[in-house]
């Protein structure tokens, strides 16, 4: 009985006196099974009990039980630190150092037509209108017929537009939109529309086979040429950000009756004639007139209780002015060295 009592020290002593210092994962994994597991000593001390009077039974079952857990107790304690220790490693693999110089992130920006077409669009929106979109593939109708454009009309000719099939084609303006809002709305109607719109035209430096436009419509009673010139002025004054002279030459589109082109002071001589403005001193800037009674007709409107102003704008003609741009291609061929100048 004292021998057991001895050899169960023993095998304590021996046991803490090895796993003391060991901080291997594995090492002290085999310790573990050599000490605690089913070959260990305390085992199959454990295993003997039962041999033994009962009053040593419980006397040696306390002294294996105790051993055990403190030899449990030094195992966990050992590999805690074990887990730490690795934790530090790791940590200090993944340490950043925060002086090192940060990596430029190169942000982008808008598309010059896009900053045009927003600063465009927003001017409509502080007055009221709102912005509507439309197909680019059109019915003959609604790209011609409903406009007032008459079937002889040279815009009609295949070699001026786009045909997908007979009475199919690329619109070859934004109108059909706004022919389409007419129809189903009863006035007041206040929109704008903008978009691409096509034409069979070659490229050059100021043609291309698409381009954006953007047309503008308020339909409501008792509305005159005096509303058009007054809202043209106010969207110009506030696209140039200054007062701008403008001038009004009377002009003819199919839709519109009477049609106008809106020229403004040319902002590069001032209104003196240089080369921009061709010795003109007026810059022509966008379309516009009186809707067409018959176009209202169309979109069963009647033209006796209702009247209306329509324009129309070439967006990149406006930022090529702005902008100084002499090649309209530009625009298009998304060379970072122009794009990055606006
Ligand atoms: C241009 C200028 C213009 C319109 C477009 C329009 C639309 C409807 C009814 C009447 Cl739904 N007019 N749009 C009006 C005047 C000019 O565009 O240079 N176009 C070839």
């Amino acid at each position: 009985m004292e021998d057991l009592k001895k050899k169960i020290e023993e095998i304590e002593i021996n046991a803490l006196k090895e796993i003391e210092n060991v901080i291997d994962f594995k090492k002290l994994t085999e310790l573990k099974i050599k000490y605690l597991g089913k070959k260990s000593e305390l085992f199959s001390i454990s295993k003997q009990i039962g041999n033994f009077e009962k009053e040593e039974r419980k006397e040696v079952g306390e002294i294996v039980n105790k051993t055990s857990e403190k030899l449990k107790l030094q195992f966990d304690l050992n590999f805690k630190k074990i887990k730490k220790i690795e934790l530090e490693k790791k940590l200090q693999n993944e340490k950043v150092d925060i002086t090192l110089p940060g990596e430029e992130v190169e942000i982008g920006k808008l598309h010059p037509l896009t900053q045009i077409l927003n600063k465009i669009t927003e001017i409509f929106i502080s007055l009221g209108f709102l912005v509507v979109k439309g197909p680019e593939i059109e019915t003959d109708y609604y790209n011609f017929e409903a406009l007032n454009i008459p079937k002889n009309h040279p815009a009609r000719d295949t070699q001026d537009t786009f045909y997908v099939e007979e009475n199919l084609l690329l619109r070859t303006q934004t109108s059909p939109v706004q022919i389409r809002i007419m129809e189903k709305t009863k006035p007041p109607i206040k929109i704008i529309s903008p978009g691409r719109v096509y034409r069979a035209d070659s490229i050059d430096a100021t043609h291309s086979p698409v381009f954006n436009q953007v047309e503008g419509l308020l339909v409501d009673e008792k509305i005159t040429m005096a509303n058009l010139k007054a809202t043209l002025e106010i969207f110009i004054k506030k696209l140039c950000n200054k007062d701008v002279k403008t001038r009004f030459r009377p002009h003819h589109f199919p839709f519109t009756e009477p049609s106008a082109e809106m020229d403004i002071e040319c902002f590069k001589c001032g209104g003196k004639g240089c080369s921009l403005c061709k010795n003109e001193g007026f810059i022509e800037i966008l379309g516009c007139g009186m809707v067409h009674p018959k176009v209202l007709e169309n979109c069963n409107i009647n033209p006796s209780n209702f009247s209306g102003f329509a324009f129309g704008l070439g967006l990149e003609r406006i930022a090529m002015l702005f902008y100084d741009i002499k090649d309209l291609r530009l625009f298009y061929e998304n060379n970072l060295k122009f794009l990055k100048q606006f």
